[in-house]
């Protein structure tokens, strides 16, 4: 619980910091790395002992066996994915989940495809968990391409000396994942208390993270219906019977769940000759991390049943039928949490014929294509900087006093590797912090991070 109230007051502490800097860095993204197709981002969690090589040292994953020791996996990988997915709600991207064949990071993969986006053997964002060299570096990214062109490209790298701090508890680790996705998706460090701050982790999109990953994608676009102004309500749905095949089925691609409270409606007439059950399959596996429902309604709108998923699953419903009945479908996002909207694919069939497929876009792109130059000056700085600088934050030292140190180290040592050229890193030493005791005893222990100094080396970290 202390640690709770501290991380609370560490974020308040955020909101004090100067906010005159916002609109420099929000300029910093602009026209800076993006991946080539936003549309479909794919995202895997590395198998233990995937190797990570770093300034000449080789490490092997410990992810999954450092979580489950401590958290149970399934809950901490949602929690992470809720962090790193809520970019999707205010951004047009998608993410999806994907396997992880466990080769190195940076490799080809085990298959011959050798892609920067899009590589049939790992997730574009891949994720693990080493010891990094940095002692007071809690995570890292790579920034997409053209800034990276190998498949390290938003590979996220967890550090394996804060496995036991709180930054990876389980109600926590979102902020992490949130904050490192951004710099995945090609985001740079922004003052404030904001998710892109550099060290004082919140969770909390502010617009001016929000305006900062709309400069690069733009906000999330409604489905071809929804501008349509068809499938808003069960009184102006997509009809589904004009477009059965001869085998009575058809396929929806490219549909969205776009806001929390986007509802795509459907009407389905069922013809003379189609089979005796009705299949809907919302088809979200591979194109989002959308958790789906889908609710079937007869012709008075009366409520038949009702399906959801967990975050990424597809659904089916199925119902009986006779020819010349009418019924209605609803695809939703199953709440309004992060994982309420999504891409997805509408699948129908009144037949025994196999559905029609899914097109999941093609998003490949070979690795080390660097014809994808920055398009900007500030994109162009992005991608000349080489320097990871990194911010420390000593705790106190006494029982009733407290020291500060704060420093911005340029990590000369980082300059030498091309490795490490393009890596943005949240740092910190806030532990540091947490374990204070004093904090709330003492009185005047009102600014732990001291306050204006702060916000000046803060102002500095300009990446
Ligand atoms: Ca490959
Ligand atoms: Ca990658
Ligand atoms: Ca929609």
């Amino acid at each position: 619980m202390r640690r709770r109230e501290q991380v609370s007051r560490i974020r308040r502490r955020g909101t004090q910091l100067r906010v005159e800097n916002l609109e420099g860095r929000v300029l910093l993204s602009h026209g800076g790395p993006e991946w080539p197709h936003p549309e479909r981002i794919t995202v895997s969690f590395v198998p233990d002992g995937t190797e990570w090589t770093m300034n000449g040292t080789t490490e092997q994953s410990v992810l999954q066996q450092a979580i489950s020791s401590q958290y149970d996996w399934a809950t901490w990988k949602k929690e992470f994915l809720r962090g790193l997915y809520a970019w999707a709600q205010y951004a047009n991207i998608n993410f999806a989940l994907v396997s992880d064949d466990g080769s190195a990071i940076g490799s080809a993969g085990s298959t011959s495809d050798h892609n920067v986006q899009g590589d049939v053997d790992f997730g574009d964002i891949r994720i693990g968990m080493w010891t990094l060299p940095w002692s007071s570096t809690v995570a890292g990214a790579y920034l997409p391409p053209p800034n990276v062109t190998t498949t390290e490209a938003g590979d996220i790298t967890l550090n394996e000396s804060y496995k036991n701090s709180s930054y990876f508890y389980p109600s926590f680790v979102k902020t992490v994942a949130a904050h490192e996705a951004g710099h995945a998706l090609g985001l740079g460090h922004i003052s404030g208390s904001v998710i892109m701050n550099p060290t004082l982790t919140t969770y909390e999109f502010r617009q001016v993270d929000i305006d900062a990953i709309q400069e690069i994608y733009g906000p999330r676009q409604h489905d071809s219906f929804d501008q349509g102004g068809r499938g808003n309500s069960m009184s102006t749905p997509i009809n589904v019977t004009n477009r059965l095949d001869s085998q009575y089925r058809y396929t929806f691609n490219g549909v969205d769940i776009t806001t929390p409270t986007d509802r795509d409606w459907y009407k389905i007439r069922i013809p003379s000759g189609a089979g005796d059950e009705l299949l809907v399959r919302m088809h979200t596996h591979k194109l989002s991390m959308l958790a789906p429902r889908l609710v079937l309604y007869d012709a008075n709108g009366n409520q038949i049943k009702a399906v959801n998923g967990e975050y990424g699953k597809t659904i089916t419903l199925r119902k009986k039928v006779r020819p010349g009945q009418v019924y209605y479908v609803k695809a939703t996002g199953r709440g309004t949490d992060e994982f309420s909207v999504g891409a997805y694919a509408l699948m129908v069939r009144i037949s025994n014929a196999p559905l029609l497929p899914v097109q999941v876009p093609n998003t490949a792109t070979p690795a080390g294509n660097t014809s994808g130059t920055p398009q900007s000056a500030l994109a162009a700085e992005l991608y000349e900087t080489t320097e990871v600088a990194r911010l420390d934050v000593a705790g106190t030292t006494g029982e009733h006093e407290r020291e500060q140190q704060e420093e911005v180290v340029a990590r000369d040592a980082v300059l030498a590797s091309d490795d490490a050229a393009a890596l943005a890193y949240l740092t910190s030493d806030i532990d540091s912090l947490l374990e204070d005791s004093d904090a709330e005893e003492n009185a005047n222990a009102v600014d732990p991070l001291g306050g204006d100094l702060l916000a000046d080396a803060l102002a500095e970290l300009s990446l």
